[in-house]
């Protein structure tokens, strides 16, 4: 304990040595070192402690080294940390409406939420789970943002100019989803079903005969048009799967390009039964020793689709079963109990599965997997009539790193970082092959506790081709005594962890006090290149376009047409023009609203009483909105950002008379 003081004191000699020497103190006495070493000594800090502290710490003014996309799980938004300050930046609305930003209140943002296809009403939520940074050569390029919706089988698509949704897509023949990740240039986005359902999607009474013959898994390859900055339906294709509950999966990159790797938990298929006396579920499904990692070639199902093969079901095309079987698309390789996690290092030579039952990591090399196919190094065929590799042939190494193991990211220095979600731990763990020397290879080196439950870990670009090293986020599922109580719904807790040195180091805690994040992504600050006002004024956010409809100074005007009543409206400090709006009960009232500020921040929000309408107009931006006036009266109408000294005044009336 003594030495821990003198070296804290040391180390405060330091600092202070560095900020005197710095100038940065001019006129600090010798009276201000006690005040810092006797607040380190009062809250009992160690020298760890408050390298830590020191290490996080972001000046005011200054900004931090990376970003960090966190999925905002069951409240269907994306989250943005600053890091390592770990400061919340800003909530993205994506599945759910989000007033503060206008979305899902501007007719735009309606449309996205209306997400197309399918629901008669718009769903107001989603349970996030996997956000996929774009990328270019397997590298993060800080272009778009995509997110799953598990709950409803949705993926999202976010422009990081400006950092919004542009578009939900609804899968036609899916019931849930769980993987969204992307290839390695982007071309499609992955999104694989986690609960078999009847396909096509209809009613099939749930019988263990029906569920084998008629519930299927899908994988869908969700064509991404980069240009555009949409997901293209018509070029996105499905390949049906046996109803084995797919989970995560990963696009191949480098030697394994064309492939994706995928786990599987059910194939035990399972359908629960718990009031007739039947195993529940999580039994059923963990009775196998083994499930199957599915491995797929995406690449020769693109062109057997395009060649002709496949039909079309609820407007997508399908590649059947049978046909991937067939055509070599499609085949498996045994994965250890309640497999977990599927992660590719970043050459693209491994494959690295958890197992939620298995002390151990398996990885596979992608070579011995090509190998066995060339050479029909099979061990049988599932019920379906799919191949199964051998284990041994297809199987580089195992380390036994301990209990729980579930997500695998990776630094530049050769190392794989694995979450224990029953130990509570990270275990850092080396590759071999290219990547360190036979003797130091697919050994256990370091194991760090974390507070408590650990899910998805993510390191800096740690899933990619370029991994960063230095900094690593477990997110912690509980967070039992780590908070002050503020009721039963406990926060989430992200801890963040120092991995430059050969120990991982805890550097602080963030409580995540509003859903349960599952994974994130971490890119460095400078590659995302997001707006600070839109480009041109009257910028539609949906179209990305300077709208038809957005007013310019001096062009303000109302329009009645029969009972329609449109408004084109400016906002700008401190005043709408028009700031008085006059309509009869029954007509539909239409506004158009263009911010014609050019002012970094000068954002305005435009929120009419009772009429459930709360706008955010940043700079540039257009929006509009549409209702029906069908209650009378005087609603005051007013900005809802503070814009400036006037911003009470920034107000008017919407008159709805009899
Ligand atoms: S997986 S439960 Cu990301 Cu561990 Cu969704
Ligand atoms: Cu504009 Cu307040």
């Amino acid at each position: 304990m003594r030495t821990r003081w003198i070296a804290a004191g040391a180390l405060v000699l330091v600092l202070m040595l560095l900020a005197v020497a710095g100038g940065r103190f001019r006129g600090a006495t010798a009276a201000s070192a006690p005040d810092l070493e006797g607040l380190i000594k009062t809250k009992g800090l160690t020298p760890d402690q408050v390298r830590a502290a020191v290490q996080t710490f972001v000046p005011p003014g200054k900004y931090d080294e990376y970003l960090m996309f966190s999925s905002g799980g069951q409240s269907g938004q994306v989250l943005v940390f600053g890091m390592p300050s770990m400061r919340l930046l800003r909530v993205i609305g994506v599945f759910s409406p989000e007033s503060w930003q206008g979305y899902g209140f501007s007719n735009e943002t309606k449309e996205i939420l209306r997400e197309q296809a399918q629901a008669k009403e718009a769903l107001t939520w989603g349970d996030t789970h996997h956000p996929a940074i774009s990328e270019t050569n397997a590298e993060y390029d800080g272009q778009f943002l995509f997110i799953n919706d598990k709950a409803n089988a949705r993926i999202a698509v976010i422009d990081l100019r400006d950092f919004s949704t542009k578009q939900i897509i609804r899968n036609p023949n899916a019931a849930s989803n769980h993987g969204a990740v992307v290839s390695p240039n982007t071309e499609y986005i992955l999104e694989g079903t986690q609960y078999a359902a009847p396909f096509p999607f209809k009613h099939v009474p749930l019988t263990q005969e029906n569920y084998n013959k008629s519930y299927r898994g899908l994988a869908t390859f969700w064509k991404f048009d980069r240009a555009k900055g949409r997901i293209d339906p018509s070029a996105s294709f499905q390949i049906e799967l046996p109803p084995y509950w797919q989970d995560l999966a990963d696009f191949g990159k480098f030697e394994s390009d064309g492939w994706v790797f995928m786990n599987s938990f059910n194939t035990e298929r399972a359908i629960g039964g718990t009031l007739e006396k039947k195993p529940a579920l999580e039994i059923g499904a963990s009775a196998n020793d083994v499930d199957y990692m599915h491995i797929i070639n995406y690449k020769k199902a693109a062109q057997l689709i395009a060649s002709g093969k496949g039909t079309t079901v609820n407007g997508i095309k399908v590649l059947s079963l049978a046909d991937a079987i067939a055509n070599g698309v499609l085949y498996f390789a045994p994965e250890p109990k309640s497999p977990h996690g599927n992660d590719i290092a970043p050459r693209g030579d491994y494959v690295v599965i958890g197992g939620k039952l298995d002390p151990n990591v398996t990885i596979y090399s992608v070579k011995k997997i090509q190998q066995a196919i060339k050479d029909k190094a099979f061990s049988g065929k599932d019920p379906y009539g799919v191949p199964i590799l051998s284990f041994d042939k297809v199987m580089e190494a195992q380390v036994k790193i301990g209990l729980g193991p579930l997500h695998t990211q990776f630094d530049d220095q050769g190392n794989a970082y694995t979450s224990l979600f029953l130990d509570s731990a990270v275990a850092k763990w080396t590759l071999g092959g290219p990547y360190k020397k036979p003797a130091e290879a697919w050994k256990l080196v370091d194991k760090l506790p974390v507070q408590y439950n650990i899910g998805h870990l993510a390191a800096v670009m740690g899933d990619t081709a370029k991994p960063g090293g230095k900094y690593l986020v477990a997110l912690n599922k509980w967070s039992v005594d780590q908070y002050t109580n503020v009721g039963p719904l406990f926060p989430q807790n992200f801890q963040l962890i120092d991995i430059s040195g050969e120990k991982m180091k805890l550097l602080s805690n963030t409580p995540v006090g509003m859903a349960e994040p599952h994974l994130s992504q971490i890119i460095p600050m400078d590659k995302v290149k997001s707006w600070a006002v839109y480009p041109d004024v009257g910028m539609n956010p949906l179209t990305m376009k300077v709208d038809p409809n957005a007013t310019a100074p001096g062009k303000q005007r109302i329009v009645r047409k029969g009972k329609t009543v449109e408004v084109w409206m400016t906002a700008m400090r401190s005043h709408f023009t028009p700031d008085r709006i006059q309509v009869r009960q029954g007509d539909t009232v239409i506004l158009h609203i263009t911010n014609i500020e050019r002012a970094k921040d000068a954002i305005h929000g435009f929120a009419i009483d009772r009429y459930n309408v709360n706008l955010s107009l940043e700079p540039g931006k257009y929006e509009s909105v549409k209702f029906v006036a069908d209650r009378t009266g005087v609603f005051p109408f007013y900005c809802t950002e503070f814009c400036s000294a006037l911003h009470l005044e920034m107000a008017g009336y919407l008159e709805v008379a009899p």
